[in-house]
């Protein structure tokens, strides 16, 4: 009984110790345009979005589909992380076309159980954000693999969903 006392006061301190210790873990930003760009050397997945281009899009294109149909996009990079750990992950989505009109687009992000597995970040209705950079939200998640974030569509009728650049930022 004494020594389970003394054993963990000694594992308290430690505890202690080792979170005064431990470096703060610095704020990475990520941001990919739809189909890759020649410097992120990975190959975007597309499921049911049409290229389209236009002058308003970032770097001149996007992707979009019909709500209705399922789409989906992953915007794919290196992984920026060295460790797997909990991290405040923020989404923002590029969006400067009148068309982009999906009232639910969901916007996910890779975690750290395996590459393919993503987390639930938010959602945004593209009809009503603001032209350019827009939060889609934030969640603290498990990470480690991070190697892509996702948008689907709502499956709403007379919608379009657009797929143009993502930024993704992890903080402590
Ligand atoms: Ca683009």
């Amino acid at each position: 009984m004494k020594f389970k006392k003394i054993l963990s006061a000694v594992l308290s301190q430690l505890v202690i110790f080792c979170s005064a210790s431990m470096p703060a873990m610095a704020t990475v930003t990520v941001t990919v345009d739809n189909d890759a760009l020649a410097s992120s050397g990975y190959g975007n997945r597309n499921s049911n979005c049409v290229y389209i281009t236009a002058d308003s899009l970032y770097n001149g294109d996007a992707r979009i589909t019909k709500s209705n149909e399922h789409g989906e996009y992953s915007w794919c990079y290196s992984n920026p992380l060295t460790e797997k750990s909990k991290r405040n992950v923020s989404i923002y989505a590029y969006l400067a076309y009148g068309d982009f009109t999906d009232s639910y687009a969901k916007y996910y992000v890779n975690d750290g159980a395996s590459k393919y597995n993503v987390q639930y970040i938010g959602f945004i209705n593209q009809d009503k954000a603001k032209s350019g950079w827009n939060l889609v939200g934030t969640r603290a998640i498990d990470v480690g693999y991070s190697t892509h974030a996702e948008v689907r569509s709502s499956d709403n009728y007379n919608q379009r969903m657009g797929a143009d650049a993502i930024r993704v930022t992890y903080y402590n």
